[in-house]
């Protein structure tokens, strides 16, 4: 029956084709992290597969330090799987470039993953975690060159199922040599039988097909959904779960930089207003936070999370407000107004951030966009850190298609990498910083971006808005 082989060989490579991956970020799929394996500082740069399970490509740039060998490893980051890591592969070393490493690993199911890097070189070893969320984002449709070899096949082997049993209950009796003239009952009875048969097995691999395929689509990524009911100056925000797989709840969220949830609410389209807000939780999904005085208008709402596992999610959602009068911006609550710079963004009392031009953008690749503030006389201002971290930066693409919260440590949640590893989240937290800061990012999509960028001086938290035209 080499035609039902031939259907489940299909059927498996179908299934294989049929996924698709994201992340925590809106449209901004590859994860960048800069961080120490030990005595070495490393940048990487993780482009998950698309289709799970599926090949992650994983790129190690060594910034500090000499390095001799990397050894790659993927996990789940919780759980029995995160106890019994695979056989690590070695990430093969540029030999136009020594710094650096290229690795490919199987993400073999949905979930949190980590990958962890194991590096050696001259100052001894030490190992970097980096969290990877693994979750099929769409279904790919068939190769239309696939769909006219699986057709042709189906028809080749039917058909040549038919006629082999035909032929054989013609002709098998018959001496060697003898003429069989005419079709007997029996053999076009026998031919009858097979084609049913041969029709049965087909509806068979159809259903089957379609069963797999329904299984797989339920398991899609299913963002978060924010619901918003603004009230005066208050506005309450509701987590929805549109129902995607069981390892999805809402009370399992754990603290990222000492909040459940940040909420950026972008005024849009212009995107001239920009908040950063941390409503806290009165019950298991719903959120409430005072408005700071706001312009009227059509807000996109983004609420980063983060689960126990690691996995970090974006709700999105929008919320149409009118002029509020509000209470004065508290704690880490921060936003205003961002008229878009190209280079230079005028902050009060003659104070400005600058983007340090970081030459050509190119889509995916890493690229270091570093921030400063100058004071009225154009030296570096002294800056502090802003929950934990030098600066907080959100890429956002006019269209909407893209929103990705990005620190001086990569696209990475601080609360994702405490789940791998508590001791690099704390030595990531930043006691000094500046006067320079750098974010590591790679833009997914060519196109129109605005980076909205967050750095604390003298108390206050300053917000600066940059445009950013990325070109195919
Ligand atoms: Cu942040």
């Amino acid at each position: 029956m080499s035609f039902v082989k031939r259907l489940t060989l299909a059927l498996g490579l179908a299934i294989s084709l049929a996924a698709g991956l994201a992340q925590g970020h809106v449209g901004s799929p590859d994860v960048f992290f800069q961080g120490k394996a030990g005595p070495y500082s490393l940048l990487v740069a993780i482009r998950p597969p698309d289709v799970i399970p599926g090949v992650a490509r994983i790129e190690v740039r060594v910034l500090g330090g000499e390095v001799s060998k990397l050894e790659l490893t993927p996990t789940p980051m919780t759980g029995e799987g995160a106890k019994h890591p695979p056989v690590a592969d070695l990430a093969e070393r540029s030999v136009s470039d020594p710094r650096y490493f290229e690795g490919a690993l199987w993400l073999m199911r949905y979930g949190s993953w980590e990958v962890r890097i194991h590096a050696t070189g001259a100052a001894g070893e030490g190992e970097l975690r980096v969290p990877v969320p693994a979750l099929a984002l769409k279904t790919q449709p068939m190769q239309e060159g696939m769909t006219y070899f699986l057709i042709g096949m189906m028809i080749f082997l039917t058909v040549g199922m038919v006629a082999i049993v035909g032929a054989s209950m013609r002709e098998a009796k018959t001496e060697p040599g003898t003429q069989v003239r005419g079709w007997s009952r029996r053999t076009l009875f026998g031919m009858g039988v097979t084609a049913a048969i041969m029709f049965g097995l087909l509806w068979f691999g159809k259903s089957w097909w379609a069963d797999d395929a329904r299984s797989y689509t339920r398991n899609l990524y299913k963002p978060l959904t924010l619901e918003s009911r603004p009230d005066q100056g208050h506005l309450e925000v509701q987590l929805k779960d549109p129902g995607w797989m069981e390892m999805r709840k809402l009370d399992d969220l754990i603290p990222d930089h000492g909040h459940l949830m940040h909420l950026f609410l972008i005024r849009w389209p212009a995107q001239d207003y920009v908040f950063h807000l941390h409503p806290e939780q009165h019950a298991t999904g719903f959120f409430g936070t005072q408005l700071p005085a706001m312009p009227a208008g059509t807000y996109r709402l983004y609420g980063d999370i983060v689960h126990e596992s690691g996995l970090a999610e974006t709700a999105v959602g929008t919320v149409d407000l009118p002029s509020i009068t509000g209470t004065p911006l508290t704690g880490d609550d921060a936003g205003g107004p961002t008229p878009t710079a190209t280079d230079s963004f005028d902050l009060p009392n003659g104070y400005r951030m600058i983007l340090r031009q970081p030459g050509p953008v190119k889509v995916r690749e890493v690229t270091a966009f570093s921030f400063a503030i100058l004071d009225p006389k154009g030296q570096p201002a002294p800056l502090e850190p802003y929950m934990g971290m030098g600066g907080h930066a959100e890429f956002v693409k006019e269209d909407g298609a893209v929103f990705a919260h990005v620190h001086p440590t990569g696209s990475v949640p601080m609360a994702s990498v405490a789940v791998a590893s508590p001791e690099a989240m704390m030595a990531m937290h930043q006691a000094e910083v500046g006067p320079v800061v750098t974010f590591p990012y790679g833009v997914p999509t060519p196109g129109r971006y605005r980076i909205f960028v967050q750095m604390r001086r003298a108390g206050r938290v300053e917000t600066g808005a940059f445009g950013l035209t990325v070109t195919p």
